[in-house]
């Protein structure tokens, strides 16, 4: 009921709504619609009352929760059901859980604060609490292992969009899971697949991006690698002019991710990787690969429609990467 109460109050647009209205359209008692009031105040939402005239909804705070990106979402299939933690180990771990439960494709799990958040290659991605976007996607991709990495080049393509759509940032994709802000990672992608044979049963696609994190919610370790949109805009004095929000960040994502899956789907990798390729900030640079076990170093001239990296060395050979490390000159300290 108090959601009900909150999308009538949304969906005036900042005009007062009478308690009579509401408790006609909601078959309630005005009492009730005055507890239901007083809840979501506690929650954090300014309610102007005035007497004789009604409620009028002013500030929505930035609180992620389930039913708000399930009744608000606009993707089809992705966020049709969200579940929400204040608190988890991991997204990516309970995602895998339930999909080999058999949840539903599209399932989101988000959170708040992740206790053992996690990278690639057993590394950690940390999190302040109410700080960020911690979620996971289940996914269920008509395309083979080789492709996997789509999935992530999509994903950070979703990202990128949907920053530069609702805050005006221009983000950069680093080959092939991080995304960069003023040369620092702002968000990280981590694609965990379940394979069978030479079929993959599922996909966890997990995003961890850093909104309001202050340089002190970071690891000392990160203090020059790590950075969030609030650093960036605060830096640009951008910051009180544009309210951000968590849930219509995700929304959105889900929005965008949702129309490159379903290109993803029908076969058509390429425009993918062109959308990519628009946002790289890897391709023309001198970049320092790992290729198992050895270090070459040459120029990122290219991916291909599987999303690897094609490197022109110095020693004249040519490689292409599937995954791995790599680093590129100028970002992240190197
Ligand atoms: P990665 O292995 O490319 O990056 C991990 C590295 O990034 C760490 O070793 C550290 O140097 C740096 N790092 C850690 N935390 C942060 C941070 N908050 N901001 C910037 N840099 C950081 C990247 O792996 C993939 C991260 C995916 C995170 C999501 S969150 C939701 C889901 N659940 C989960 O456990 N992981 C994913």
């Amino acid at each position: 009921m108090k959601n009900k109460v909150l999308k009538k109050l949304k969906s005036a647009e900042g005009k007062y709504v009478s308690g009579e209205q509401l408790s006609e359209y909601l078959g309630v008692s005005r009492t009730y619609i005055w507890k239901c009031i007083k809840e979501l105040r506690e929650e954090g939402y300014v309610i102007e009352s005035s007497p004789k005239v009604g409620y009028k909804l002013t500030f929505i705070p930035d609180i992620i929760n389930s039913k708000e990106i399930m009744t608000e979402r606009e993707s089809k299939i992705l966020g049709k059901n969200v579940i929400y933690f204040p608190q988890i180990d991991s997204t990516n771990n309970y995602a895998k859980k339930i999909a080999q439960e058999g949840c539903e494709e599209g399932t989101v799990v988000i959170a708040d604060l992740q206790t053992s958040g996690r990278g690639r290659l057993g590394r950690k991605w940390s999190s302040k609490n109410k700080k960020g976007i911690l979620m996971s996607v289940v996914l269920k991709p008509e395309i083979s292992i080789e492709e996997l990495q789509i999935i992530t080049l999509a994903a950070s393509v979703a990202v990128v969009e949907t920053v530069k759509e609702l805050i005006g940032i221009g983000l950069g994709v680093k080959w092939p899971n991080d995304i960069i802000l003023d040369g620092r990672k702002v968000c990280g992608i981590l694609t965990e697949a379940s394979m069978e044979m030479d079929k993959i049963n599922f996909v966890v696609l997990g995003i961890g991006l850093n909104v309001w994190h202050e340089k002190e919610d970071f690891p000392d370790e990160l203090e020059e690698k790590a950075t969030s949109l609030s650093i960036y805009m605060k830096q640009k004095s951008q910051l009180n002019d544009i309210i951000i929000r968590r849930s219509r960040l995700i929304i959105r994502i889900l929005y965008k991710l949702e129309e490159l899956y379903d290109k993803i789907n029908k076969g058509d990798l390429g425009s993918i990787t062109t959308l990519w390729k628009k946002y790289s900030v890897t391709l023309g640079r001198e970049v320092l690969i790992s290729v198992k076990g050895e270090q070459h170093s040459g120029i990122a001239i290219d991916i291909t429609n599987e999303g690897k990296l094609v490197v022109e060395c110095t020693d004249g050979s040519r490689k292409e990467v599937l995954s791995g490390e790599i680093y590129v000159k100028g970002l992240l300290g190197y």
